[in-house]
């Protein structure tokens, strides 16, 4: 159940901000979910918090993307910007700023943390020679490449755990003292074990920082790259896309003015495919700056479709917005964040999603406004929730207390489906000033302890909380 915080304990999360080449699909969908769940959880908990999402807009890709649509750099950014956007109004994201990095506050911090690296000595004039992949926008040494073959039969060199097609890149440029900071990142995690969460990635990035760290490339030239952020003081160079996205992060925290409330008390939710750039790169560069590290990155895995990589090109790219008209938004919600498992990849398919739906959220959960069996109800209880159930037990309950074990359950399903647990705990009697974490301190105490939602009326009738779906239609797609 964990304790309640005092009102001003501070919290800020961010997810990744998203590459605007291509729209928004599940993948994304399920960061911003699992960001808003925990979310949601802390300031039910007592927290003031910051949640930030938004777009990366500069770089290569993007650059290339919007001259194949025939677009105006901006213009096309400013597109798909706004349908990420929608997506996370309808699927009830609650972030409370939403950055993209072409906007002129973003700018500036960038600059401001450019100029701090440089004065520094952090950064300096060189010369990179060697691969680069455009689609992940990611420099990569011998040991992180392999030879294929592209469609038409021809040799060419891809990238290891991308599978994207790289290029030799050789040119003068701006470099990070990368190769400086291996021990203190050692350091960090070592002394942080819970910092990179689940514990499986924490190892990946110690195991990482076992082989040499050479320095990183921060800039390119302006004639290979102009949609992008100007290095302060060179106008012949552009920032690297991935140190301009990371510093978002600071630009939502206020930097460089205001931001010492926030940026120490930051947690990130990242994908796996991100994880270097966020556990060696971001800490790198804070620490250089002077700025404190994360607290926590939250790493996940990723959506397959129908048992393959969700791509463009296969056609397989699940809509969210399509899905949440079929198995409506808390249903999709629901069922990525209840199948999602951090660990390891999982696959998408309609089938699984209504047997879920059916199963859990309109027999069990529809059935807690239904007359129960007393039987019924702690079956429910047991198919419904876990650990917090195991340990609190409102299975004891006595029989005249169906009605309260509803409310708990109202109010622990907030974070995760917060449409349908409005609408579960209006229809119970619990006023919207009742439905925090504190509410359910009486649980702590039960035996004995007075329940606030005990032997109230029923609400207005809401409906079915959640109608069966037919699997055989789900089949059909
Ligand atoms: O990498 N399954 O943006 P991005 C689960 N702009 N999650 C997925 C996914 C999948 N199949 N595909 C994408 C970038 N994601 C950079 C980030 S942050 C400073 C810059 C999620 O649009 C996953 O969290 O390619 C991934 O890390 C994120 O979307 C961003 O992907």
């Amino acid at each position: 159940l964990g304790t309640s915080v005092s009102h001003n304990e501070k919290h800020y999360l961010t997810t990744p901000i998203f590459y605007v080449n291509a729209g928004p699909h599940i993948g994304h969908l399920y960061s911003a979910v699992l960001a808003d769940c925990l979310c949601r959880y802390k300031r039910l908990r007592g927290f003031k918090s910051k949640f930030s999402t938004g777009t990366d807009e500069h770089g290569l890709k993007i650059q290339q993307a919007a001259a194949d649509a025939g677009k105006d750099p901006l213009v096309f950014c400013t597109e798909v910007s706004e349908s990420f956007k929608d997506l996370f109004k309808t699927f009830n994201i609650s972030y409370t700023d939403y950055v993209r990095t072409t906007e002129e506050r973003h700018l500036r911090a960038v600059s401001h943390f450019w100029k701090i690296l440089f004065d520094k000595g952090f950064i300096y004039k060189g010369s990179y020679e060697g691969w680069y992949s455009i689609p992940d926008e990611s420099f990569l040494t011998e040991s992180q490449i392999t030879s294929s073959h592209d469609k038409n039969g021809n040799p060419i060199k891809v990238s290891l755990e991308s599978g994207h097609q790289v290029e030799w890149m050789k040119e003068e440029n701006y470099m990070f003292r990368l190769s400086e900071f291996r021990i203190s990142l050692i350091h960090w995690l070592q002394e942080h074990p819970r910092v990179i969460q689940p514990e499986r990635f924490h190892h990946i990035v110690l195991r990482w920082l076992e082989e040499d760290l050479p320095d990183l490339s921060v800039s390119r030239q302006r004639s290979r790259l102009n949609w992008g952020i100007e290095v302060p003081g060179d106008p012949e160079q552009t920032i690297y896309v991935w140190l301009d996205a990371l510093i978002n992060y600071l630009t939502v925290a206020g930097y460089p003015e205001e931001h010492a409330d926030w940026s120490g008390v930051t947690y990130h939710v990242v994908g796996k495919d991100i994880l270097k750039f966020h556990a060696i790169y971001w800490p790198a560069f804070l620490i250089a700056s002077g700025l404190p590290l994360p607290q926590a990155i939250y790493v996940h895995s990723h959506w397959t479709a129908n048992g393959l990589k969700m791509s463009k090109s296969l056609g397989n790219v699940v809509n969210p917005h399509e899905k949440s008209q079929r198995f409506t938004v808390d249903g999709l919600r629901y069922f990525l964040l209840r199948q999602g498992v951090p660990d390891t990849d999982c696959d998408y398919y309609d089938d699984k999603i209504v047997k879920l739906l059916n199963s859990e959220l309109a027999d069990s959960l529809g059935g807690l406004l239904k007359p129960l069996h007393r039987l019924e109800a702690i079956n429910q209880c047991v198919r419904l929730t876990n650990g917090f159930v195991q340990r609190h037990a409102p299975w004891k309950l006595n029989r005249n207390d169906e009605h309260d074990l509803r409310c708990v359950f109202g109010i622990l399903l907030q974070p995760v489906i917060p449409v349908l647990a409005d609408r579960l705990l209006d229809r119970l009697s619990v006023e919207s000033s009742e439905r925090t974490w504190d509410d359910l301190a009486f649980l702590r105490k039960y035996k004995g302890g007075y329940c606030p939602f005990e032997g109230r009326a029923l609400g207005p009738d809401t409906g079915v909380l959640f109608c069966r779906l037919d699997r055989l239609e789900a089949m059909k797609t």
